[in-house]
């Protein structure tokens, strides 16, 4: 080798020496991103949680991803039943959500909300991922907490008031629920006041009827008893079901004000004109007799004295007791 050669040599081996640290140089130091890098590796997708109210119509998830990726990348999602039912307290709902290949991006996921009728806790169900392709999952499941909107209860609807005249005309009142019962209803009407008749005495509501208001005929029996006009009693309205809402629901007793029909008879009827004088005793015997009717008043009034021909149950008696002399 010529000492003209030998230089062309040494130079050679230096550029390709610096050649060669510049390649290992370049390996170790992150090149400026330039959007084409494989990070799907990195890249992960996740689901929300969400609150929403019963008659909100829907509950939105949203499927996050982050991390940059050469392709647009899936996840499929899909919904479980957590204390809500699917197609009872939502719609079972599944899709595939795919999200593109940009570092940060959002998809939703809708799941319709039946707006039922029937009074009840917060609900949940989830929306759960998986079969994830280009990307790896951090959060497998969102919550969704369906926010109730009903609430047990009774109407009772009294109108202005009960008021029943014995042996008259009945008067009505109605019961109806607020909400549907999860299980039937058996409403029981009771008084212990015997006066008053009650119809019909027990009534079954259910999901099909809930919305009906059921009435109930009061109507109070002549009792031939002169007692205060008027006079009060008291309806119990009882619940029994299946479903703890209703069950033994307290409610507050219903009034009645009931008039009286009775009135006391009492006549006296003393020596007769030119009969000869003597003493004698009389002991009275008082029943009730029905109370007359002014057609001028409509207002109870008695007449002065009454005798029947044949004593009755309505009617007033006297009899002689023997002089002890
Ligand atoms: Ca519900
Ligand atoms: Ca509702
Ligand atoms: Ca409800
Ligand atoms: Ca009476």
């Amino acid at each position: 080798m010529t000492l003209r050669t030998r230089r062309r040599w040494l130079v050679a081996s230096s550029l390709l020496l610096c050649t060669l640290l510049t390649a290992t140089s370049a390996a170790a130091t992150p090149l400026p991103d330039d959007d084409d890098d494989d990070d799907e590796f990195d890249a992960v997708v996740w689901i929300s949680d969400v609150e929403v109210n019963e008659d909100e119509g829907s509950a939105t998830f949203t499927v996050f991803k982050t991390g940059r990726t050469k392709t647009q990348v899936s996840v499929d999602v899909y919904t479980v039943d957590g204390t809500a039912t699917a197609n009872t307290d939502y719609i079972e709902t599944s899709a595939t959500v795919t999200l593109p290949r940009r570092r940060n991006a959002t998809k939703t996921f809708v799941v319709p909300i039946v707006d039922d009728a029937i009074d009840e806790q917060k609900e949940t169900f989830f929306a759960v991922l998986s079969n994830p392709v280009g990307v790896a999952i951090r959060k497998e499941a969102g919550v969704a907490t369906i926010r109730d909107n009903d609430r047990a209860g009774v109407v009772v609807d009294v109108g202005d008031g009960l008021y029943v005249l014995e042996g008259d005309q009945p008067d009505t009142f109605s019961i109806r629920l607020q909400s549907a019962p999860a299980a039937p209803v058996t409403v029981a009407v009771v008084t212990d006041d015997a006066q008053l008749s009650l119809s019909p005495a027990t009534i079954t509501v259910d999901a099909k009827n809930w919305t009906q208001a059921h009435e109930v005929v009061v109507t109070a029996v002549e009792d031939g008893l002169d007692e205060d006009d008027p006079h009060f009693a008291e309806i119990d309205v009882e619940l029994q079901s299946a479903d703890s809402n209703y069950d033994r629901m307290e409610l507050k007793p219903i009034p009645v004000t009931i008039g009286d029909a009775d009135a006391l008879l009492v006549s006296i009827i003393g020596p007769h004109a030119g009969a000869p004088q003597q003493t004698a005793t009389f002991e009275a015997v008082v029943n009730a007799g029905e109370r007359a009717t002014s057609p001028t008043t409509g207002r109870p009034s008695m007449p002065e004295t009454q005798w029947p021909t044949a004593p009755s149950r309505h009617s007033s008696s006297l009899r002689r007791i023997p002089d002890r002399t």
